[in-house]
């Protein structure tokens, strides 16, 4: 098979891309990178010295892509389906991409800084790291809360890139700062996020995993 993915199933960040594969149903073959053993961590740096999940490997185009966003603009221009996650028209692309970085930057992020801090050895936290992230948490749900109060989706009535970036965050978001009670219109995306079959596919592939989240 052409695409191998290197991923772990409880990897946000891998499941914003899952998403976007299980959507235009893409064939690929399944790597499970496993950093706590050494042979495992050691061919994923080699692939990639960064080392951060996910990464595709292309043999039949012997490219390898890091970078979630990437892999997903890469799969929709060599790859695409009946899905259209990022749309033709150039600005409604552009504002796709937007909401992509949004959901890395503002969502993705601070929730990664919370978790990050509940993982390091004791003495080692970061208390003022953890406000600032959950303000900037706050902020970003009420951003939410008013731009879902007419839409279905994070662009309108099409599932897109932006959606496959807000799925994975929001989830774990929501396990350490919960908006259920305060923010009605973005829990009901929420809902519809996790109905998504793509999505409650990811979750569920996930949950052998779940009870090393930190939440
Ligand atoms: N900007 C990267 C972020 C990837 C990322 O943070 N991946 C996490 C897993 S969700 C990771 O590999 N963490 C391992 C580590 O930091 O050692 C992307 O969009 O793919």
């Amino acid at each position: 098979m052409s695409l191998k993915f290197f991923f772990h199933p409880l990897a946000s960040y891998c499941q914003k891309v899952l998403i976007a594969l299980y959507e235009n149903g893409t064939p690929f073959e399944p790597h499970v990178v496993d950093f706590s053993n050494e042979a495992s961590a050691a061919a994923f740096r080699k692939l990639w010295p960064v080392a951060k999940m996910p990464v595709l490997r292309d043999d039949a185009r012997d490219r390898t892509i890091p970078e979630s966003s990437i892999i997903i603009e890469y799969l929709a221009q060599h790859y695409p389906g009946p899905a259209e996650l990022i749309p033709a028209e150039a600005e409604l692309a552009l504002q796709t991409r937007l909401r992509d970085r949004f959901y890395d930057l503002y969502v993705h992020e601070p929730m990664q800084r919370i978790v990050g801090d509940r993982l390091r050895p004791a003495g080692k936290n970061d208390p003022h790291g953890v406000e600032a992230a959950k303000a900037q948490l706050q902020l970003s749900y009420g951003m939410i809360d008013e731009e879902m109060a007419a839409r279905t989706w994070a662009m309108g009535d099409a599932f897109t890139l932006a959606d496959c970036a807000a799925g994975p965050p929001l989830f774990f978001a929501n396990k350490l700062m919960p908006f259920g009670g305060s923010h009605e219109k973005l829990a009901r995306y929420f809902e519809r996020l996790t109905r998504r079959p793509s999505f409650a596919r990811a979750l569920a592939e996930a949950e052998p995993y779940m009870k090393f989240f930190p939440g």
